[in-house]
């Protein structure tokens, strides 16, 4: 039980009926904010997140502006990697890369287990700054296994992803030991953040949806449902998020989220139907659409909430995260549009 069990947020996770629809963007901090610049500095993101109260004036920010009905904590996947020395980084302009990347035995040794008190005592203090200054719930999250693991073998982004598949279909004995840890990892890293007052966290497993559903069950299924399993007794709402998850959404409810995120590819009905009403459902306005004249995007917005016609158990979101070209008055614009729908 939290101080925002009654907020719009928290109800509409549990399916409970809210005042409103609560809406939030992913990757609504950051790079589409100018006044974002000036706060990280001239370092890479990891400099920033290091320091509580950059990283929190980062958080901060997008609920000025915004009438969000939460704040997601300024911080990467890659943060608790970084922080046991495993030798991954965030290259400006590239995202996650890592100059050996894990692709034999021997490079399991490199991942030690995580002591977020220590490895994360800046994460610790940057979200006790949040709690006392926001009014609305705080979102931790991490990075589900088969995410992480590609960044780990891919060495950077990649579209292919061959590498990670390579591995995953020739050892998958290894495959399975760097997924466990990486469980590990994730379930201690979000502990120590709704320990430190987050109010809800999501599991992003962002490229989750190139695999082929018996290969998502065979290898990610167990190990996303295992770091949800060890959460469910904190007693705060899970949120689990993909792309491309059209043909794993009834996995992704199945894994032990209370929230799934649907992208834009996949209507709401069809999401509805596919995760047979088990989940409350978050998304799915398509984030390049923001980039258009403002009736198109209202249009859209409207026929989204049209679409959820007011089922219980929905948050409004973009169907991924918010692009760098983004103009933000348009996402205040539709924040307000979400709030008003329906009064
Ligand atoms: O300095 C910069 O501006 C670098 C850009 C940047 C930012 C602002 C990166 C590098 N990470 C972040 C912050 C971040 N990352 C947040 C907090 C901001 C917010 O949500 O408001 C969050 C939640 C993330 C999560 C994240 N990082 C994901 C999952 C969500 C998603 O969008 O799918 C992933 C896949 C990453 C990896 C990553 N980190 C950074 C980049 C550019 C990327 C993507 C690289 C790729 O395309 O593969």
């Amino acid at each position: 039980m939290t101080q925002y069990d009654s907020s719009p947020l928290i109800q509409a996770a549990r399916q409970q009926k809210p005042s409103h629809i609560p809406v939030w963007f992913m990757r609504q901090a950051g790079r589409s904010l100018p006044e974002y610049f000036p706060v990280r500095g001239d370092g890479t993101i990891l400099n920033a997140i290091q320091v509580p109260e950059r990283a929190a004036e980062i958080t901060l920010q997008p609920t000025r502006r915004y009438d969000v009905d939460a704040a997601i904590l300024f911080s990467d996947i890659i943060t608790p990697l970084w922080a046991i020395d495993f030798g991954i980084d965030i290259t400006p302009g590239i995202g996650p890369t890592c100059e050996k990347p894990f692709r034999s035995e021997d490079d399991l040794q490199r991942l030690r287990p995580l002591d977020p008190s220590s490895d994360l005592a800046f994460q610790h203090d940057t979200i006790k700054i949040l709690t006392e200054e926001l009014t609305i719930p705080l979102i931790g999250f991490a990075g589900a296994p088969f995410t992480l693991a590609t960044y780990m073998i891919e060495g950077k982004p990649s579209k292919t992803h061959h590498n990670t598949k390579s591995l995953m279909f020739s050892e998958p004995a290894l495959w399975h030991k760097l997924c466990d840890a990486l469980a590990d990892i994730a379930i201690a890293s979000l502990q120590a953040q709704i320990e430190a007052g987050a109010s809800a966290v999501q599991l992003f497993d962002s490229w989750a949806g190139i695999l082929h559903p018996q290969h998502y069950r065979e290898f990610v299924f167990p190990h996303s449902q295992k770091i949800l399993a060890a959460l469910k007794s904190s007693g705060v709402p899970l949120f689990h998020f993909g792309t491309n998850t059209a043909e794993l959404l009834d996995q992704f409810a199945d894994a032990g989220a209370d929230v799934v995120g649907v992208d834009w590819r996949t209507p709401l009905s069809a999401a509805r139907q596919r995760t047979n009403n088990r989940v409350a459902l978050q998304g799915n306005l398509d984030p390049s659409i923001c980039h258009s004249p403002w009736p198109v995007v209202e249009q859209e917005v409207k026929r989204i909430l049209n679409e959820n016609d007011n089922t219980p158990g929905y948050i409004f979101n973009l169907g991924h995260g918010v692009q760098p070209t983004t103009n933000p008055d348009i996402l205040a614009a539709i924040a307000k549009l979400v709030h008003s729908y329906g009064s």
